[in-house]
């Protein structure tokens, strides 16, 4: 059985002196054998990778250009990242498509742009409160979901980890049902079965509001591989903890 997957999304939080003090606890605190990442702003991915260089924890970036080199200014393309030593990046969370316009099309461009760079997208998928309330938890999975189908070819689905984050979830404290989520997350299984031969290795991860307190719940669903975590992800002892808990 693999190993759970536990990604940190810091988001646009972090400073120089911080960064090493937070990073120091969780390379010491994170248990062997989980697979444990972080994903932190640009301009820190240099002083991460040289802080984590000896340890087993990941890193990578938020976001990504579509684009690659030329002039595109205030980008930041995927080969640049894999430069810095970058495994994971996100992409589509939530926060992007609702605040900067990203459509499921920009998130799927970007998805490829990062595997043609040998890293993993993280492609964040989920529902709005409305959304759900309407009963379209599904539907909305579907169009998120197919968007990487046509843009990308059923070939590289394989690659991809997915993260289920109910925007309704995210930084409220509020979190679903363990049956709400294993539904989402058994639906984003399915959809890769119906594509690729071995859909249990792509990593389905859940994210939105995962404390120490709720994550053994959530990570013990059975299509559950791991979590993205936000603002647990800032707090040393909070993120070791959940970490232990995969
Ligand atoms: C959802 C999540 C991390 P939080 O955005 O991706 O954030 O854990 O703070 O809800």
């Amino acid at each position: 059985m693999k190993s759970s997957l536990v990604i940190g999304n810091w988001k646009s939080n972090g400073s120089l002196s911080g960064n090493r003090v937070l990073l120091d606890a969780v390379a010491s605190g994170v248990p062997a054998g989980v697979r444990c990442a972080v994903c932190v702003p640009y301009p820190y991915l240099a002083q991460v990778g040289e802080i984590l260089e000896d340890s087993a924890i990941a890193f990578g970036s938020q976001d990504v250009s579509e684009y690659g080199y030329g002039a595109y200014t205030g980008e930041v393309n995927a080969e640049m990242l894999a430069e810095f030593g970058c495994r994971f990046v996100i992409v589509g969370h939530s926060e992007r498509r609702s605040l900067f316009d990203e459509s499921d099309e920009t998130v799927a461009r970007k998805a490829g742009a990062v595997l043609d760079a040998n890293m993993v997208p993280v492609v964040c998928v989920g529902e709005t409160l409305a959304q759900r309330d309407a009963g379209e938890v599904h539907s909305v999975l579907q169009q998120q979901l197919d968007a990487l189908d046509t843009v990308r070819g059923a070939s590289r689905l394989a690659g991809l980890v997915v993260a289920y984050e109910p925007v309704w979830a995210i930084g409220t404290g509020r979190t679903p049902t363990p049956e709400q989520v294993q539904d989402a997350l058994g639906f984003v299984r399915a959809w890769f079965a119906a594509r690729i031969d071995d859909a249990d290795a792509v990593d389905v991860l859940y994210g939105g509001s995962v404390k120490a307190g709720n994550a053994a719940e959530l990570f013990a669903l059975p299509d559950s591989d791991g979590g993205l975590i936000g603002g647990a992800s800032l707090v040393a002892d909070e993120f070791v903890a959940i970490c232990a808990a995969a």
